[in-house]
């Protein structure tokens, strides 16, 4: 076997372990806590419905693989309780990536997931990361909330805008400018492409002024994903990235964040089902409603309850 390929044996117990994990399957807990913490290269692509990210995202498999690298994809679609994703993910693996041993693809909706879609998507990574791939994809579809969520469990975030149609405001008001590490603006073939390069390089110098910023400056990358065009700088940009994490001591906060946002993820969610369930039994809004309860003691007894255990 060359190196940054993994064998077919291992790719399909990688498939089945996915499954348990994602089902939290009988056995998940052991074969979890027996990995250990993901080491590869975790990449976030996200942007606007329709903007070429599962084009860009195909684009960039052929690249890091002409640079011997292996790639794990895993798209990702919060808003949708039907994975749609696996369309998609199911199109690139027919075009391109069909034969190729150094390529694995696997989609995840949201639907059903204890513990919310943050904690499943870091136990798949570290599942992902165990099987040996360099490099692992996470595609988000939109620019929402629960899309940075998971932009934030990646080590490098690429942002994906088109030309024209106000994107850069829209990264704007959506807080994704704070969490872009790396900008492309994609359909570079198309009218208006350097303007949002400039729209967006102008926003980029007015988030970096501030206090917080990080020493790193956010590349803005024209890009045509039909065609492969800047998909060697992109790769470049990515290389960079990583190598400033490492060089700055930033890689180690990266997978404790990441950790932390699957640990608050979960806890979360099983306490917002515990506020519920208690609220539900007992009638606590009906109370309030009819004068029984102030809005503070209606909460306090819900506190109360879920630190009862009850
Ligand atoms: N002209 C042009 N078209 C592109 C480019 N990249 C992607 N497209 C086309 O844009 C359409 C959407 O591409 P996708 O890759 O599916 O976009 P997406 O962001 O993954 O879409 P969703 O997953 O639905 O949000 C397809 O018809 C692509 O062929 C590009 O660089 N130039
Ligand atoms: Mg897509």
């Amino acid at each position: 076997m060359k190196s940054g390929e993994v064998s077919g044996d291992k790719i399909r117990e990688l498939a089945q372990q996915i499954t348990l994990v994602e089902n939290s399957g009988t056995g998940s807990t052991q074969l979890l806590a027996s990995m250990p913490t993901p080491s590869a290269h975790i990449v976030g692509i996200t942007g606007p419905p329709g903007v070429g990210k599962s084009t860009s995202t195909s684009a960039l498999i052929t690249q890091l693989r002409s640079e011997g690298k292996s790639v794990a994809v895993l798209a990702v679609d919060p808003s949708s309780t039907f994975s749609k994703g696996a369309l998609l993910g199911d199109r690139i693996r027919m075009q391109d990536h069909a034969l190729d041993s150094g390529v694995f693809i696997r989609s995840l909706a949201s639907r059903g997931h204890l513990g919310g879609l943050t904690g499943t998507i870091y136990s798949v990574l570290k599942v992902i990361s165990a099987a040996g791939f360099d490099l692992i994809i996470i595609e988000t579809v939109g620019v929402g909330q629960s899309e940075i969520e998971i932009a934030k469990m990646a080590d490098t975030s690429i942002v994906i805008a088109a030309p024209g149609a106000g994107d850069g405001i829209q990264a704007a008001k959506a807080g994704i400018l704070e969490i872009a590490d790396i900008f492309t603006v994609n359909k570079s073939d198309r009218p208006g492409a350097d303007a949002t390069v400039r729209e967006l390089k102008g926003m980029l110098s007015m988030v970096s002024a501030a206090p917080s910023g990080s020493g790193w400056e956010t590349p803005v990358i024209p890009t045509i994903a039909t065609d492969g065009s800047g998909f060697v700088e992109l790769c470049e940009s990515i290389s960079q990235h990583y190598a400033y994490l490492v060089d700055q001591g930033l890689l180690e906060q990266k997978r404790i964040g990441r950790i932390r946002e699957s640990l608050l993820a979960r806890t979360m969610n099983d306490l917002a089902l515990k506020a519920q369930e208690i609220e539900s039994q007992q009638d606590v809004a009906v109370h309030c409603a009819a004068g029984e309860l102030s809005e503070d003691q209606a909460c306090d007894l819900i506190r109360n309850a879920i630190k009862a255990g009850s």
